[in-house]
């Protein structure tokens, strides 16, 4: 075990400097047709994954909490597409979209919400609990902000070893309100930790309005500010705006300037989880986002207006997303469930 004494004598701490948080370019730069399709696949994947979800929830296949990300898609795969191998990546339990960006397995995915054998968990954590060392996703967390102080270990676990790893640290702006970020923040801008903070700013916090909850609403990304971290806001909805701010962070992560937030602008079309019939705003208000905004939309249209894709090619894409999600589907209701046996095994790893 390392003690933080020796982190301390590692490398001198270096505090970052305080910077004025600025905003993200209003035009984003163009993507290559190679990057859009990517793009188009991955968004489309989390979507019909969701969708499916959704779906199974209603006919009482998946059972226990299960929250959504359908309109977040831009947020993780813009991340994605700026990170490397080795990086690693942390979340709430808004998390199937953060897993299949990451590329696990849609049919380990989905078998976990079933809480079957062959899920993540091996079918005992549940949508909420869920990891891939090997992928680099370390959960699926369900109590609010507690994943931003592991993330932040993340980081410093890469500091120690020496290695250019960034750890992606996402989190909700409901989070954003809770203590251990702050002590999280110190300690990432003391020790200069490469750590992207990335605030998902979905505007509700189950039911609460970010403007009902948050002092300074319009300006999260700022609340890194005394510690010296920058901040920038950014459109969530636009997956080339997310690419292009997550090239600048990681970068800035890997030269060794410490951490940095990026407030994504960004919005869940469903409820909080599957029982919450979210009466607390218009159905006009989502209405508009899905129809001015929509992350997959906005792609789509490019890739047809420039001529990359037809109506039909695109179709045919669609057909092949749907096929895998169905096949994970499938294999989530045939494959077993864990014995009982289960139940005392993986409880403790005897180091
Ligand atoms: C410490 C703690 N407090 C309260 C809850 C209940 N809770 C679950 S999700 C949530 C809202 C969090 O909203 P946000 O961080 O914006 O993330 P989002 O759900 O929008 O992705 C709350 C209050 C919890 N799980 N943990």
């Amino acid at each position: 075990m390392v003690s933080s004494k020796t982190a301390a004598n590692k490398k001198p701490a270096k505090p970052a400097a305080a910077k004025k948080p600025k905003r993200a370019l209003d035009q984003p730069p163009e993507f290559s047709p190679e990057q859009e399709m990517h793009a188009y696949r991955q968004m489309l994947l989390i979507r019909r994954f969701e969708e499916k979800a959704g779906q199974l929830y209603g006919m009482g296949v998946i059972g226990g909490f299960c929250h959504l990300y359908i309109g977040q898609e831009a947020v993780v795969v813009g991340m994605q597409m700026a990170i490397g191998e080795g990086d690693q990546i942390i979340t709430s339990y808004r998390d199937h979209g953060h897993m299949l960006a990451c590329e696990m397995d849609p049919k380990g995915v989905m078998a976990e919400l079933t809480g079957r054998r062959g899920g993540y968990s091996k079918g005992k954590g549940g949508s909420m609990h869920m990891f891939s060392r090997e992928k680099n996703f370390y959960g699926g967390h369900g109590i609010v902000a507690a994943q931003v102080p592991i993330g932040t270990g993340l980081a410093f676990s890469n500091y120690l070893k020496g290695t250019d790893r960034v750890s992606l640290t996402y989190f909700g702006e409901g989070a954003t309100n809770q203590g251990q970020v702050y002590e999280s923040f110190n300690m990432a801008s003391l020790w200069s930790l490469p750590v992207v903070y990335v605030l998902e700013n979905n505007r509700y916090a189950m039911g609460t309005s970010v403007t009902r909850a948050a002092a300074k609403s319009e300006e999260l990304f700022n609340r890194g500010s005394v510690y010296g971290i920058p901040g920038e806001q950014v459109d969530g909805m636009d997956v080339r705006a997310v690419k292009e701010a997550a090239d600048r962070a990681v970068a800035h992560c890997r030269a060794g300037k410490g951490p940095m937030i990026l407030e994504m602008m960004t919005y869940r079309y469903r409820g909080h989880s599957m029982s919450d019939p979210a009466k607390y705003r218009s159905k006009e208000e989502v209405q508009k986002m899905r129809q001015e905004h929509d992350p997959i939309e906005q792609v789509r249209q490019r890739l047809i207006k420039s001529g990359a894709m037809t109506e039909d090619s695109l179709k045919s894409i669609d057909k092949e997303v749907r096929a895998i999600v169905a096949e994970a589907a499938e294999f989530a209701q045939v494959d077993p469930e864990p014995d009982p046996a289960e139940l005392w095994t993986d409880i403790l790893v005897e180091a």
